[in-house]
């Protein structure tokens, strides 16, 4: 997608603060952070949100798990804990549409809600 951010930060036409990549997922840090450790975790493949993923995609997404985890042991937050979010949607406030999974630590986060 010709005008989508995070399929520029994939191509490398934006910068971005990478943590993690793969063939199929790459992690860099979230620009506006809402905590102080906020990484997002996205498919290199342009989908828009979870509620646009095929039967081809449930592996890769599988995978993001996996990469949460990986990146949460990293940063030294697994015990402390974190959270791990996908918005989807206007009334979930996703801005972007580019399926991204929110990892979220380092403070004691609120609840969630609205
Ligand atoms: O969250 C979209 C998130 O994407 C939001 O926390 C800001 C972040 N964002 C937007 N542009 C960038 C760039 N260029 N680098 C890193 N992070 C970015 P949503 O779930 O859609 O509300």
């Amino acid at each position: 997608m010709s005008d989508c951010i995070f399929c520029k930060i994939i191509a490398g036409e934006l910068p971005s603060k990478k943590v993690y990549e793969d063939e199929q997922i790459v992690a860099f840090h979230d620009i506006q952070p809402a905590s102080p450790i906020h990484v997002l975790i996205i498919p290199k493949k342009h989908i828009a949100s979870l509620a646009d993923a095929g039967e081809e995609d449930w592996n890769m997404i599988g995978q993001i798990q996996r990469v949460a985890a990986q990146i949460a042991r990293e940063l030294e937050v697994e015990e402390s804990g974190y959270r791990v979010i996908t918005n989807i949607g206007a009334n979930a406030g996703q801005i972007v549409h580019h399926l991204h999974y929110h990892l979220m630590a380092g403070a004691r986060l609120s609840p969630l809600g609205v």
